[in-house]
């Protein structure tokens, strides 16, 4: 945890902002511009990996979870089976709320691709609730957990901390995938969600009713293994399923800003199993 205390660097670069300039440019002839911008400034705190501005790289879970930078919160926990390695938000249990984040090494702001696998199903039928990957830019760890301790499962998905469900007011990025059609009701359901099956979902900042873009993907609860890719260019996001593209669109003003990345899952009376593997991260500072 000591080791969190060089954070700031990232979270707080507002150098940053500066980057949509670049990013907007399809023009490649401009990309050698991003190589020497601040990025290269964070590499020191990563100076224990390779030279490359990929600071968590591959991630197979497939090494001891506990060694060193993933921590575990609520009811997740990290399973094997042989020599492979996955992450479970939730197990078969009614009422689980779990996380895990990397709590080290931070994800870069600004134009990023994101991979990881999927597998759900397996519960009560129906299942629930769902689980999803978030990017918080929160300057500490303290700050992380007390989000991660706050949030509301359900359909809150263990990230749920910003606006019907909480006072966060922060920056974060959230890709959901959500097998449980929430209904507010200005009681116990927080938000509308905006399809009854279940649904790939990009949501800002805590909050599971910010949607910026969505996609039904009823054949979700297979409890089959699913890749989910997410990349922001700019404003643009788009996200794939198994290779075919299910979400491209425009968010204008949307600006990726980095942080702690993990994920987080929750059931409810309805239940699920809520698996994660193989995390892919590419920031946009390829040489
Ligand atoms: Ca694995
Ligand atoms: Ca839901």
């Amino acid at each position: 945890m000591p080791d969190v205390t060089t954070e700031p660097d990232v979270t707080a670069e507002p150098d940053v902002t500066t980057e949509p300039d670049v990013t907007t440019e399809p023009d490649v002839t401009t990309e050698p511009d991003v190589t020497t911008e601040p990025d290269v400034t964070t590499e020191p705190d990563v100076a224990s990996e390779d030279a490359g501005c990929i600071p968590l790289g591959n991630t197979t879970f497939d090494f001891d979870l506990e060694s060193d930078s993933w921590q575990t919160y609520g009811d997740a926990y990290w399973e094997t089976q042989g020599d492979n390695g996955w992450l479970e938000m939730t197990g078969l249990a009614q009422g689980q709320k779990g996380a895990i984040f990397n709590v080290v090494d931070i994800v870069s702001p600004g134009d990023v691709a994101i991979s990881f696998k999927v597998r759900t199903g397996g519960g009560s039928s129906p299942g629930a609730d769902g689980f999803a990957m978030s990017v918080f830019e929160v300057e500490s760890v303290e700050e992380l957990e007390s989000i991660i301790a706050a949030s509301y499962s359900g359909g809150g998905l263990g990230y749920g901390v910003g606006g019907n469900y909480g006072s966060f007011t922060g920056n974060a990025f959230h890709v959901e995938i959500d097998t449980w059609h929430n209904v507010y009701n200005g009681n116990s359901e927080h938000h509308t969600d905006p399809t009854s099956q279940s649904h790939i979902e990009i949501t800002l900042n805590g909050d599971p009713g910010n949607s910026i873009g969505w996609a039904a993907v009823p054949d979700i609860e297979d409890y089959q293994w699913h890749t989910i890719t997410v990349e922001v260019t700019g404003a643009q996001v788009s996200v794939t399923l198994d290779g075919s593209e299910i979400i491209n669109q425009l968010v204008p003003g949307l600006q990726f800003r980095g942080g702690f990345i993990g994920f987080s899952g929750s059931t409810g009376y309805y239940t699920n199993h809520h698996e994660i593997d193989d995390l892919e991260i590419l920031d946009d500072c390829s040489p």
